[in-house]
């Protein structure tokens, strides 16, 4: 039996809270301070190593998996759905430490027993393109059975274990660990803190995204995103176990509005407070305008279909947009070659003709950007007294850009002679409103292009 020793690795694993980490990172690495990885050799094959904790000594025995039922997963919903009774997945052989080597892949389901307190299960994980790793960690349904999960990275000219990143929810709860990753081999590590169950095992699966986004990783509570009384974010799912955690710090009570815009309306929108209990459950594209008493929130962006895969979405904790806010128009292109700011003698105006696009920035009247606010503009035309309108959303810096098409002709009610010709216009109203709310424009008058003629 081959046998590589690692000297307490075990105190390695003993995350020292459950607590939410208020400086949102994980910084497990500070954990691996004081501890000396006297041995680390790799074997010749890539096989799957147990960790058995013996006073200071941990032993790792190679192992291998039965993958004659492996099942491929791609959603959590699906594992959820599949994992009805795990024994039948595929098991590990954990009483056979002949079996020749084996290596863990992505998408497939792998179940082990835990059957001691306390107990390391160690499983290798070469990483062969870069990307973002997630693993995910079904574990036993008890309030008295507690295990975590870790991910180490072998360090090959140090032969030391480093770059932990942990998932250390309490019992019952599954772990979710996402960690950008380079070529290399790593251990994925659970751990018995509390309690073990030796006939019902636990299940993992491992996914690797190539793409994913910069707010990337955020898949536990210690890994989430930080932000002060608003929150704004484009983010996506890139697997379809992935989650995006954000927390928010209200520091006084307030009326929010919390929107999440997206191509599906497959996910979930979950609140929890900070020793994660449930609060709420939102639904994607609503408008909610919800009272938040101050304090801190943890929110959970869970993907329920893979059909969010890889779609951009915007979620907004914000301000409501009242009719204080001020809209700026920086600029009205138009078609008809008419396009730029004229005066016909009422004042300096945009002119435009049938097919527009309106740009400008919203603001909160306190001078706050208004971020992922809808913004309906709306011009109406002299003939037949027709409105015309289009809605769209802020981004992330209070900016907007409608389009309105098809507005049609315009009367000529006025005219304005030149030296070669006469142009006959209308006088027309713009308005700019966020939701139900007109709010101020900086631009509220159009003239709308009839025709010209020679003189
Ligand atoms: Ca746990
Ligand atoms: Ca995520």
């Amino acid at each position: 039996m081959k046998k590589i020793i690692m000297a307490s690795l075990v105190a390695v694993l003993m995350i020292p809270s459950l607590a939410f980490a208020s400086d949102n990172s994980t910084s497990s690495n500070t954990l691996l301070t004081d501890v000396n990885i006297q041995e680390v050799k790799k074997t010749e094959d890539n096989e799957i190593k147990v960790i058995e904790k013996k006073s200071n000594i941990v032993e790792v025995e190679q192992r291998t998996l039965d993958t004659s039922n492996a099942i491929n997963i791609n959603t959590k919903k699906e594992m959820e759905e599949k994992l009805v009774n795990p024994l039948k997945t595929n098991r590990m052989q954990s009483e056979d430490s002949q079996i020749s080597s084996y290596s863990l892949s992505p998408d497939l389901v792998y179940t082990d027993l835990i059957t001691e307190e306390g107990q390391v299960n160690a499983y290798e994980y070469t990483v062969t393109s870069p990307g973002k790793l997630t693993v995910y960690l079904e574990t036993i349904a008890s309030t008295s059975v507690d295990y975590n999960l870790h991910v180490f990275k072998l360090n090959e000219s140090t032969n030391e274990l480093e770059e932990q990143v942990s998932s250390t929810y309490g019992p019952g709860v599954h772990e979710q660990i996402s960690k950008i990753v380079e070529v290399g081999t790593y251990y994925i590590l659970v751990q018995s803190v509390q309690g073990f169950d030796a006939v019902n095992p636990y299940a993992f699966i491992i996914k690797h995204s190539a793409t994913y986004s910069e707010n990337e990783p955020n898949d536990n509570i210690w890994q989430a995103n930080s932000y002060t009384n608003t929150l704004y974010t484009r983010d996506t799912i890139d697997n379809g176990f992935d989650t995006d955690w954000s927390y928010l710090n209200i520091t006084s009570s307030k009326e929010l509005i919390v929107n999440m815009r997206s191509l599906s309306s497959n996910y979930q929108i979950d609140f929890f407070d900070t020793n994660l209990n449930y609060l709420l459950t939102l639904n994607p594209n609503v408008n909610y305008s919800i009272n938040f008493p101050a304090g801190q929130y943890l929110i959970r962006i869970t993907p329920l279909s893979t059909d969010t895969l890889n779609q951009e979405y915007v979620f907004s904790v914000q301000e409501p947009v009242t009719s204080t806010a001020n809209a700026t128009i920086t600029s009205i292109t138009s078609d008809g070659g008419v396009q730029g700011k004229v005066d016909y003698g009422y004042g300096r105006y945009w002119r435009i003709k049938s097919n527009i696009t309106v740009n400008g920035q919203l603001k909160n009247a306190n001078g706050t950007l208004a971020k992922n606010a809808p913004v309906t503009v709306a011009v109406v035309r002299t003939i037949n007294n027709t409105v015309h309108s289009n809605t769209g959303y802020t981004d992330g810096s209070g900016n907007f850009s409608i389009s309105i098409n098809n507005i049609g002709p315009a009367a000529g009610n006025y005219s304005f002679y030149n030296i070669s010709s006469t142009h006959y216009y209308d006088i027309i109203p713009l308005l700019v409103f966020s939701g139900n709310n007109e709010v101020n424009s900086s631009e509220s008058i159009l003239y709308h292009f009839a025709y010209s003629m020679y003189n």
